[in-house]
């Protein structure tokens, strides 16, 4: 079989270290391996036809490779794909989006086409610098070190709306009721009810006077996403000189230029980078997609210091496994491949540094044992209306979320600690608790079922990882 007159099948090869490894989903009107060779060709040397261009030096060391196919129906599969270093140019992401992520999409025979992972080689992760903070820079600034405990923060709600002043009210109220953080949310920025610099100024006090209230380090995640690369650097200088610490960007929406530049900028600035990743789903939920985890190594690589992940028990989509998987791509250096969930492995290089994984999203304290269940502590839990929709308000609401995790700290699960804490009780009586259990039980249950969950995956192709990923 060949397409464009040229065959990129080779099942006999196996992907060296400095290999690019992509695992494709194809579906379509012709054979899964004629598929699959069109989606090698467009999307490295080849096209439609054969061409008197083509010679055998471009061939043999530019071209993807079919190494592997996990063969679904006549017309359907996993296609393994490993595309040489050389291919790729070393200094600009976005030619491997023109390449991997590109062309490949809009091919007629195509019925679907998702892109499940990336494998990045080490020797392409050297061009970039990693979080400047981290995990532990975080942890150290914060000063949770050696308690290990998860942070905890807000998303001031109404989303949008609330005059400075009202902002900054709601903010402190959460603060001093034990909260870490707090954040804008996507979609508040400059707008004339709110506008950017008024409200920076009113969170800067506020937060100082909570830090002194409380003698606990606080953050405040200010939304400086912009279409205007100056403008974003004038708010990103804003903050840096008023000693403040952090910096929000909304990552998916900036796109790569303009996020590496203020990721470079922040840095920089010695400014912590909180990541939204509001837009992914647009790619990451269809039949012709982009996993989430493949945007996740970029950001990890091009170094955000903290980012949603989801939450395996709140609002957005995605289950325990999958959420868990998103959390060991930013935690862990190394990570094994999990065909039934679609994803490779990955190794980092050093200063490839963990980031912190953010659940948010539907939170609230009743969920705060089984999110650590399934995260372990090192996360930070946010919450919006899981916070401010607590039956006394803000303050009461950011001591429930701070009392669950303080529970979750000591080994007492919330129902318990809520005995004598009434904050706590008021929220679990309003919004009920989740079981940890729960959770541990779907992990148990992976544990033990790998090879039925592989054969799932094998008959029932990406139907079954999506049902795997709801899990
Ligand atoms: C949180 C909220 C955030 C989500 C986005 O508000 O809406 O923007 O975290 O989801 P609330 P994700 O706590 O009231 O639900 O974090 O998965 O990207």
């Amino acid at each position: 079989m060949a397409y464009g007159g040229y065959s990129y099948l080779d099942k006999k090869y196996k992907p060296g270290k400095d290999d690019f490894v992509v695992l494709f989903w194809l579906e379509g009107h012709a054979k899964i391996e004629k598929l699959a060779e069109a989606v090698a060709s467009e999307s490295s040397v080849g096209t439609w036809t054969k061409i008197h261009t083509m010679n055998e030096k471009v061939f043999r060391e530019y071209r993807a490779r079919v190494y592997k196919i996990v063969k679904v129906t006549e017309n359907s599969g996993f296609v393994f794909v490993a595309y040489p270093w050389e291919h790729f140019d070393q200094k600009n992401v976005l030619q491997f989006y023109a390449g991997v992520l590109g062309n490949l999409f809009g091919l007629k025979e195509l019925e679907e086409c998702y892109v499940l992972d990336v494998k990045f080689p080490e020797k392409y992760q050297k061009q970039f610098s990693g979080p400047g903070a981290g995990l532990e820079g975080l942890r150290k600034y914060m000063g949770t070190k050696k308690t290990k405990r998860p942070h905890v923060g807000t998303i001031v709600k109404p989303k949008v709306g609330l005059t400075p002043k009202e902002f900054a009210d709601v903010a402190y109220k959460a603060w001093v009721g034990g909260l870490d953080l707090v954040k804008d949310d996507e979609n508040l920025i400059d707008q004339k009810f709110c506008p950017w610099k008024k409200r920076f100024d009113l969170m800067a006090k506020a937060l100082d006077k909570a830090e002194q209230e409380t003698g606990e380090r606080k953050l405040y995640s200010s939304n400086i996403t912009d279409s205007s690369i100056d403008r974003m650097l004038e708010r990103l200088d804003y903050i840096k000189d008023s000693g403040m610490k952090m910096v929000m960007l909304d990552v998916y929406i900036l796109g790569i230029p303009a996020l590496m530049k203020m990721v470079e900028e922040a840095k920089k600035a010695k400014l912590f980078i909180h990541a939204h990743r509001a837009g992914y789903a647009a790619h990451h939920r269809g039949n012709f997609g982009v996993n989430f985890a493949i945007y996740e190594r970029f950001w990890r690589m091009i170094g955000v210091d903290q980012l949603h992940i989801g939450t395996g028990v709140g609002k957005m989509e995605g289950g325990a496994l999958l959420i868990k998987r998103f959390h060991e791509l930013a935690e862990e250096y190394k990570i094994p491949e999990k065909f039934y969930l679609g994803s490779l492995g990955q190794t980092w290089i050093k200063k490839i540094k963990p980031f912190f994984s953010i659940a948010s999203g539907g939170m609230d304290p009743g969920k705060v044992d089984a999110a650590v269940a399934l995260h372990g502590q090192n996360v930070i839990i946010q919450a919006g209306g899981g916070v401010h929709g607590h039956p006394k308000g803000t303050l009461a609401g950011a001591k429930a979320m701070r009392q669950a995790v303080d529970a979750v700290v000591e080994g007492v699960p919330a129902p318990e600690y809520a005995r004598n804490h009434k904050e706590l009780e008021l929220a679990l009586r309003k919004w009920g608790y989740i079981d940890p259990n729960t959770i541990t039980t779907k992990f148990k249950f992976e544990r033990q079922n790998k090879r039925m969950l592989t054969n799932l995956v094998k008959k029932k192709g990406m139907a079954g990882i999506r049902a795997i990923w709801e899990i």
